[in-house]
C-alpha cells in the first residue's frame, strides 16, 4: 500500500517535471531563430551589429579561402516588383562561389542568420566575407553593377539562409544550399 502510493507520486512529480522541462526546452529555440537579429536592424548605415557583438575588433578568425569552382551570380533588386534576390535559391557546391549584382534599389548587402546557417560554419564564412559591417553581414553596397563575391569554399555543406539589412522588412531573403 505505502510503497505504491509512493511510487505514484514520484511519478507524478517526475511527470510534472518532465512536462516543465519540455516546455521550457521547446521555446527557445524558435524565438530565438528569427527575433533577434531582424528588427534591431538600424535603418541607417550605423556599423552596428544587429543583435549580438562578439568580437568585430579582431575580424576574420581564420584565413579567407579562394574558389576554385563554379562562382554563380545573383542580381539584386529593389523596384516595383519588390525587394529580392535574384535567384532567391540558388544551389552551389563547395568550393564555388556566388557573386551578387547590385541591379537597382539600393542600399544592398548580404548578412546571414549565425543560427540559420550549419554547424561549424560562422567561422570559415566570417574569414571569407569581404568588407563586413558586422559579424557575418557584408558591406552596404550602394551604386548599380557594384558586386560583392563570397567565396564558399572551406565551409561545410547545408542550408545556409541570408537576407538584405536594409530591406529585410520587405522579405529581401535568400537561401543557398552548399552541397
Ligand atoms: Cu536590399
Amino acid at each position: 500500500m505505502t510503497n505504491s502510493l509512493i511510487n505514484q507520486r514520484l511519478a507524478a512529480a517526475a511527470f510534472a517535471l518532465v512536462s516543465m522541462l519540455a516546455c521550457g526546452g521547446g521555446e527557445k529555440p524558435k524565438t530565438d531563430t528569427t527575433a533577434a537579429t531582424p528588427s534591431a536592424a538600424p535603418p541607417s548605415a550605423a556599423p552596428g551589429v544587429p543583435g549580438a557583438a562578439p568580437a568585430p575588433s579582431t575580424g576574420a578568425t581564420g584565413t579567407a579561402q579562394a574558389i576554385t569552382g563554379k562562382t554563380w551570380d545573383v542580381k539584386m533588386y529593389a523596384d516595383e516588383k519588390g525587394s529580392r534576390y535574384d535567384p532567391a535559391s540558388i544551389t552551389i557546391k563547395r568550393g564555388d562561389g556566388i557573386r551578387w549584382t547590385l541591379i537597382n534599389g539600393p542600399p544592398h548587402n548580404v548578412a546571414f542568420w549565425s543560427d540559420s546557417i550549419p554547424p561549424g560554419a560562422a567561422n570559415v564564412l566570417q574569414a571569407n566575407m569581404p568588407n563586413q559591417i558586422g559579424a557575418l553581414s557584408g558591406e552596404m553596397m550602394t551604386n548599380p553593377n557594384q558586386t560583392y563575391t563570397i567565396s564558399f569554399a572551406g565551409v561545410p555543406a547545408g542550408t545556409y539562409h541570408y537576407y538584405c539589412v536594409p530591406h529585410l522588412a520587405l522579405g529581401m531573403k535568400g537561401t543557398i544550399i552548399v552541397q
